[in-house]
């Protein structure tokens, strides 16, 4: 009688980021330790985002739904997830995020020891939630320079993107997806519902090095850099003879843009405008997570002129222009952008 064929079981996340400890010797587990709590939060997150149309009906945030709960704005909920999972792990000395004016030392004997600390938003383009269209949370670790030992510091959260240990995202969409980053590669991992569970569905993701699809908000058109608008009006003129024709794709969402170039193909760009020069996105929870996986997946990220993993900041919320996508198509707009 032959052996019953064992199905392939697929990996989840707790699986994979523990098999990741068997390449990386003398590793301590504590970023495996981290990703698998930022998954548990976004699970939390994720049953609220799946019904946040239900809010109407169960009272707008700040009111007290029909079962009697405190209904939060859901930006505040997930931060409240993603804090209280990290602060109570054992590899977060402290964090900052989009919602907090400054960044958190959690300062207890266990977080003290801890070799990272966390950036995130915990709830990007949360304005769409109203109108159900995908949004994301984005999140940067960074190895500590501190001592262990001691309370992390400023300096543990204003480094360069190059110093990221990891970085990823959840993008909350038909599905829900997370994807991180490190230096061994980009995978992804789409929730299971039926058990609960992230599951390994999009491996070792690279950029395609060419794409078709270019993402900005063609409201600000007469706001950006002529370099800036010149490329785009090279991208509206792209035809079959010359790697075309284009499709412009931007949905407001962040996440969702960057994601889709990602396993498609594509440039993404926030530039600066006359109005907000620096962007509107943020460097240290937005652009460098995203930098340190577009890299990591054969792409590229800058602010227009430099590598955005390169830029050191000098405070928490500062912002940056950004550009991030395929690599050929990034190499085309920075040709236009050079002066
Ligand atoms: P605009 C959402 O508010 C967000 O921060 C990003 O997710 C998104 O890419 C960007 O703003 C959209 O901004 O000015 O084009 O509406």
């Amino acid at each position: 009688m032959t052996a019953p064929m064992i199905n392939r079981q697929v990996l989840t996340l707790d699986e994979f980021t523990i098999r990741q400890l068997r390449h990386i010797p003398h590793a301590t587990g504590e970023l495996s330790s981290l990703l698998r709590d930022i998954g548990l939060a976004a699970k939390r997150v994720n049953v609220e985002v799946n019904k946040a149309g239900l809010v109407d009906i169960l009272g707008d945030a700040g009111a007290v739904n029909v079962q009697g709960e405190d209904v939060k704005k859901l930006d505040i909920y997930a931060n409240n997830q993603l804090t209280g999972v990290l602060r109570h792990g054992i590899s977060c000395a402290g964090i900052g995020s989009e919602e907090l004016n400054d960044f958190v030392v959690f300062d207890d004997e266990i977080s003290n020891k801890s070799k990272y600390v966390v950036l995130f938003d915990p709830l990007d383009g949360s304005s769409n939630i109203d109108v159900n269209i995908s949004i994301g949370t984005i999140f940067s670790v960074l190895r500590r320079v501190s001592e262990p030992g001691m309370p992390c510091n400023q300096a543990d959260f204003l480094q360069c993107g190059t110093r990221q240990a990891a970085a990823g995202y959840i993008v909350y969409g038909s599905s829900t997806m997370m994807v991180y980053a490190t230096r061994r590669g980009v995978n992804g991992f789409t929730l299971d519902p039926s058990i609960g569970e992230f599951c390994l569905s999009h491996p070792n993701i690279k950029y395609p090095e060419d794409g078709k699809i270019y993402s900005v908000n063609h409201g600000n058109f007469f706001q950006y850099s002529e370099p800036v608008r010149n490329y785009i009006l090279a991208c509206q003129q792209k035809t079959a003879a010359n790697g075309g024709p284009y499709t412009e794709r931007y949905i407001g969402s962040m996440v969702a843009d960057v994601h889709r170039n990602l396993i498609k193909g594509g440039i993404f760009m926030y530039p600066g405008t006359t109005a907000k020069p620096e962007g509107k996105l943020r460097l240290l929870y937005e652009c460098n997570p995203f930098a340190f996986i577009a890299e990591v997946a054969g792409g590229k990220a800058t602010d227009g002129h430099r590598r955005i993993l390169d830029i050191q900041p000098t405070h928490l919320h500062q912002r940056s222009p950004f550009f991030t996508g395929s690599k050929h198509m990034m190499e085309e707009l920075e040709q236009h952008l050079q002066p």
